[in-house]
This record gives structure tokens, C-alpha cells and sequence, in this order.
């Protein structure tokens, strides 16, 4: 049962408490509930069930399919990480609930021949494929999901990268903390920005590629998955997908690219600079600061898998580095 692979699953990013493992272990068997609070502590709320449109005239691309299982569409929507609405993965879907993603738009430019600010609904029109794609996060699980979305190249091809040009730099929108922000509308008093700030990360979230990552045919912006729109608790309406980087790299609800000469600033190179750094790819020799990065729990099997290079797209993406020492550029 799904629950109960959760139990076993490894979060050192974030020490977390899950309730219903909490449970489970019997620690606390036959404790009185004494209070409302405390039953809703024992009483999670199941899995939250969300509807988003379908995509229509989704491409299959026979080059991105993957003979391993994709993992259900409920336990992609409700295991996230998405810190600007709660450390807890369980939490990020109702949390994310109300976050409003119309109008919405792209603003691409910097070292670029024609900027330009894209509107979702144009960049819905481009053509949309399926990409099905090996999903690890730094935290040591992962999954494989079926996501819609079409080359990062497309958007830069169109703005027409200056040669200075050597970077791309990437920034989640920044929710304004002012109550009357039409897209920030969220229940219980919380504030979209809020739980972001205690986490101890820097806002907006941002993230950077050297501009052959970005233009590489595996990275895509992914703007949906098993073929309907992107779930807002998954990034929407728009995030980006580099599947042999930590998934931490797929940086979400993108409002701004930005070409730059230089290397861009990441969220979390900055808030811990020796534990994350901008390249991330996956790498099972490379261990992280407090733990091996050579083992990874895929969600919906019990058991370890070992990780793979490059998360299994060595032979796409390793010429990308050659020369270079990955335990350096880590
Ligand atoms: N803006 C933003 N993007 C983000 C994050 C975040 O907290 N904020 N978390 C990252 C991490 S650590 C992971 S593992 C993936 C999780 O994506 P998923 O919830 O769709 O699986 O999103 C990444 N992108
Ligand atoms: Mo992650």
C-alpha cells in the first residue's frame, strides 16, 4: 500500500514527521484524544484528488518512452516538494489548492536578440509531447513520470540567444506577500510565501543551467502530466524538467528566463553551498555532504534501487561534460 512505502522512505532534506507512520509504530497507542487538534494529527486527510484539463494533440515520442513502470498519477500529486507552500510533502496539494495560475505569463530575455513575454495560452499552443522520464530527487527517492511539454530550445530558439550569451537563469513567481494579490488566494490565513521563509530558503526560488543543458533535446518545459494540465502542487502552470539533474533543478511555476554571460545564482547552492551545488547532476559516486547518493527508494517498491549516472541518461548527456572533475563540479 502506498502509505506504508511511504514509511520507509528517506527525507534527510527535511527531517519530517509522517502521521500516519507515526501512528503505525504504535508509539503512541492509546493515547486519549483530547483535542480537535490532536485528532486531525492522527487523522490526516487522504489523498487529494485533483482535476485538471485534458491536453489535447499530445505528440507520443517514441525516443522518450522508458520500460520501467510509471509511478501512479495519485502519488506524483501528493508527494511534493514545493517549500513556498509547505516542507511537508503530504501538505503541498491542499496547501497549493487555491494558488490561482491565470493570467500567467513568460517573461524571456536577458542576452537575447528579440525578448519577448510569452502568454501560457501561446505557449500551451506549442506543440505538446510526452515525455516519460526517470525522476530522482537529491533526498534519495524517485519516480517516473509521464510529462507533457515541449524543449526548453523552442522558447530560446525564439528569443534568439546573443553569443555572449553562456547561461540561462530561471525564477519561480514570487508571490507578493500583500493579501490583496489576485493570484495568491489561499484559505486558513496561510500565506503562499510564508512557510518558504521558515524553511530557511531565499525567495523567489531560482535556478540556472549553462545554456547546452538548457538547449539539450532531454530539457523540456513541462506544462502537464499523464496528459492533463500541470497540477498546481506539480509547478503549474509551467516548470522546467532536466531529468539527469537532482529534481530540485526543475524548478517550478517559472515566470522569468533570463540569458546570462555568467553563472546565475541557485536557491539551494545559496542556502547551503556545500551540500548543493549548481551542476546536480545525479551521480551515485558523488555522495552528498550527509548521506550516499548511490542507493534511491523508487516511490511504490519496497527495496533500494541503485542510482544510476546521470540518472540512466549517460548516454545522452555525459559528453556534456567531458573533462570535466564531477566531484569538483558537483
Ligand atoms: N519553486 C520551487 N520549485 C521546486 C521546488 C520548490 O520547493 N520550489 N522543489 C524542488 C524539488 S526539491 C523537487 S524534488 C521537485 C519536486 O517536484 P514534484 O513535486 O513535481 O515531484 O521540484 C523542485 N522544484
Ligand atoms: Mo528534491
Amino acid at each position: 500500500m502506498a502509505n506504508e512505502i511511504k514509511s520507509s522512505e528517506i527525507t534527510p532534506e527535511k527531517v519530517y514527521l509522517n502521521r500516519r507512520n507515526f501512528m503505525r509504530a504504535g508509539l503512541l497507542a492509546g493515547t486519549t484524544l483530547a483535542s480537535a487538534g490532536l485528532y486531525r494529527f492522527f487523522n490526516p486527510q487522504p489523498p487529494k484528488e485533483i482535476q485538471t484539463p485534458q491536453i489535447s494533440d499530445v505528440k507520443q515520442a517514441p525516443d522518450f518512452k522508458l520500460e520501467e513502470k510509471l509511478t501512479p498519477f495519485e502519488e506524483i500529486t501528493n508527494y511534493n516538494n514545493y517549500y513556498e507552500f509547505s516542507t511537508d510533502k503530504n501538505a503541498v496539494a491542499r496547501k497549493a489548492e487555491n494558488f490561482i495560475t491565470r493570467p500567467w505569463t513568460v517573461e524571456v530575455g536577458g542576452l537575447a536578440g528579440k525578448p519577448k513575454v510569452f502568454d501560457i495560452d501561446e505557449l500551451l499552443r506549442f506543440e505538446q509531447e510526452e515525455r516519460i522520464y526517470r525522476f530522482r530527487c537529491v533526498e534519495g527517492w524517485s519516480m517516473v513520470i509521464p510529462w507533457v511539454g515541449f524543449p526548453l530550445k523552442k522558447i530560446l530558439d525564439a528569443v534568439e540567444p546573443l553569443g555572449a550569451a553562456r547561461y540561462v537563469a530561471f525564477q519561480t513567481f514570487y508571490g507578493d506577500v500583500k493579501p490583496d494579490n489576485p493570484q495568491v488566494k489561499l484559505p486558513e490565513g496561510k500565506n503562499f510565501m510564508q512557510t518558504a521563509f521558515s524553511a530557511g530558503i531565499e525567495l523567489p526560488y531560482v535556478e540556472g543551467l549553462r545554456l547546452d543543458e538548457a538547449m539539450h533535446p532531454l530539457t523540456i518545459l513541462a506544462t502537464g502530466l499523464y496528459g492533463k494540465q500541470m497540477p498546481n502542487q506539480n509547478g503549474a502552470p509551467i516548470r522546467l524538467v532536466v531529468p539527469w539533474k537532482y529534481g530540485f533543478k526543475s524548478i517550478k511555476s517559472i515566470v522569468k528566463i533570463t540569458l546570462t554571460d555568467t553563472e546565475p545564482p541557485t536557491t539551494w547552492n545559496i542556502a547551503a553551498p556545500d551540500e548543493y551545488g549548481f551542476y546536480s547532476n545525479v551521480n551515485p559516486d558523488v555522495a552528498h555532504r550527509r548521506w550516499s547518493q548511490a542507493k534511491e527508494r523508487r516511490i511504490g517498491e519496497l527495496g533500494l534501487r541503485e542510482s544510476l549516472m546521470f540518472n540512466g541518461y549517460a548516454g545522452e548527456v555525459a559528453s556534456l561534460y567531458d573533462g570535466m572533475d564531477l566531484k569538483k563540479y558537483f
